[in-house]
């Protein structure tokens, strides 16, 4: 039975903080009117964690209701109360970081201090957007009527529907709501089906922060249900904008939907990151941040490296110390064991997508300098962390996302090819540049066709620059006062004078 298997754990969830199985509408903790349930299963060991309620669009509709109501008030708030609510739900998220840690590994598999550092990153975006909701500001212009005056002030769009993933469950939710609560919307989340414990507990320290009821929403939904409750958040005619994390495919699919009632969307989409080392760069600095910028997460990051161009003349020093370093750091494991780096993939489907990817490349010739197959011992879900070489157009793992812990190097002459390569891919999202020529950085930072580029760094993110991308990577921007400004509409008031 299901109440078997959570007890034959080795992580005890039964003595987890804030392990909650209900969703979260209008202040109320509740089920599924259809009463239906589905399993959140640990993908280390494929045990299920707890069942949760299945909803459907009679709930999603439910959601949407609670929000459009509490926005009335809402909307008219001080933007130093938000600020107040904002800054408390910020410290009980770090106060509770080790029991939001233990629930990310439990669902999403990521070791956990990487579950702590998550914790640590995504609280940080409700503290900067407790300050950024303190300026929103508005303008006063020059009129260019005699006895008139301009105005401009940011109105909040209303109800957000907020998508998000799995590879990082609380930090695509503070990201999201953090910005769309201060800027004086309400919202309805959907999280991923994979990691919804994640997003109940992190609404429950948003209640006891003091969230009046109906402000933020949870509906949680299977894989099958997605689409439906999908459906209904992006068409209902009180939603005003629809903020989502995931792939391309479904980002598209949504912005269509939202399309036929002219809503705003905010989408941070699939990536195809270049990682681009030059000869004069520090090649052991340069190896450091590919270890970041590549194995995070195990490869399941947007802005995660995806390819990495290395010039020929140190091709060889790069792909050698770069194998060393795995050797030395990537220890795989269930993510609650010490020690352990790298955990599982999120689902099977993943992990078939990353198995088929290095097995076709393989079949068409492509080398395997490490890793490059499963590591079954471990569980259904583990895989080598792999580096190969020798990787051609024709094969599909050179075009697409990988999304796991595979490292594909290739070999490049010059700067002018490198920029062909970097830039020949239908999304642009980040992009990475290891020189130590000044004049190279900046004619790659003008160059590169991404929304985001890092000279000598492997890791971009943070609450106060603009996160995102270009071309199929998405619309809007996350983080900086942009991206509280992604929930806004500006108004336009005229006035004049009655007394001349
Ligand atoms: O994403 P999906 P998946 C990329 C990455 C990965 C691939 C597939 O390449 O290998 O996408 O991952 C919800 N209506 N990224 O299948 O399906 C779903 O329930 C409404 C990059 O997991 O896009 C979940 O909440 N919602 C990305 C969310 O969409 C729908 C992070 C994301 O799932 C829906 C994740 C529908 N019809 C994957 N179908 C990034 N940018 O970081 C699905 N969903």
């Amino acid at each position: 039975s299901v109440d078997e298997q959570i007890h034959d754990t080795r992580m005890d969830y039964r003595n987890m903080h804030y392990l909650r199985k209900s969703a979260y509408i209008n202040g109320q903790w509740v089920n599924a009117e259809s009463k239906a349930v589905f399993p959140v299963l640990n993908p280390a060991d494929d045990k299920v964690i707890a069942e949760i309620p299945d909803m459907d669009a009679a709930d999603a509709k439910r959601a949407i209701a609670a929000a459009t109501e509490s926005f009335r008030t809402w909307k008219y708030t001080t933007a130093k109360d938000r600020a107040a609510i904002l800054r408390r739900w910020y410290d009980l998220c770090v106060k509770n970081q080790d029991h939001l840690a233990e629930i990310i590994t439990a669902e999403a598999g990521k070791p956990l201090a990487e579950a702590k550092g998550e914790i640590v990153y995504g609280s940080s975006f409700l503290e900067f957007f407790a300050d950024t909701a303190r300026h929103i500001n508005g303008e006063v212009i020059p009129s260019p009527w005699p006895n008139k005056q301009i105005m401009l002030t940011r109105q909040p769009l209303g109800v957000v529907s907020v998508i998000t993933p799995w590879n990082f469950p609380f930090a695509m939710i503070t990201r999201k709501v953090g910005a769309l609560l201060a800027a004086g919307c309400t919202c309805v989340i959907k999280p991923a089906e994979d990691t919804p414990l994640t997003a109940l507990a992190a609404v429950q320290l948003a209640e006891e922060a003091g969230f009046p009821k109906g402000i933020i929403n949870v509906v949680t939904a299977s894989r099958k249900n997605a689409p439906i409750v999908g459906k209904v958040l992006c068409e209902d005619a009180n939603v005003g904008c629809i903020s989502f994390t995931g792939s391309t495919h479904v980002g598209k699919i949504l912005y269509g939907m939202a399309a036929k009632g002219v809503k705003r969307v905010s989408l941070e989409l699939g990536g195809n990151c270049p990682f681009i080392v030059f000869p004069s760069a520090d090649i052991n600095h340069a190896v450091e941040q590919a270890m970041m910028a590549k194995f995070r997460n195990n490869g399941q990051a947007c802005v995660g490296a995806n390819r990495f161009l290395i010039h020929a003349d140190i091709f060889d020093a790069f792909v050698e110390a770069f194998k060393n370093k795995i050797m030395e750091k990537c220890i795989i494991g269930p993510g609650y064991k010490a020690g352990v780096t790298c955990g599982p993939l999120i689902n099977l489907e993943q992990a078939t997508k990353v198995k088929s990817l290095v097995e076709d490349a393989c079949g068409k010739g492509a080398n395997v300098v490490i890793g490059g197959k499963p590591a079954p011992k471990h569980g259904t879900k583990f895989y080598e962390s792999t580096i190969l070489t020798d990787v051609k157009p024709e094969m599909k793992i050179y075009g697409e996302e990988i999304f796991g812990p595979v490292a594909v190097c290739h070999k490049f002459n010059t700067e002018e090819e490198v920029l062909e390569i970097a830039n020949s891919t239908r999304t642009g999202l980040g992009s990475y540049v290891f020189t130590r020529d000044l004049g190279q950085a900046f004619r790659m930072s003008q160059k590169l066709e991404f929304g985001m580029v890092a000279i000598n760094d492997g890791v971009l993110s943070a609450a106060e620059p603009a996160f995102g991308g270009i071309k199929e990577s998405g619309i809007g921007r996350e983080g900086s006062k942009h991206g509280v400004e992604e929930y806004t509409d500006i108004k336009y008031t005229l006035f004049s004078a009655l007394d001349k």
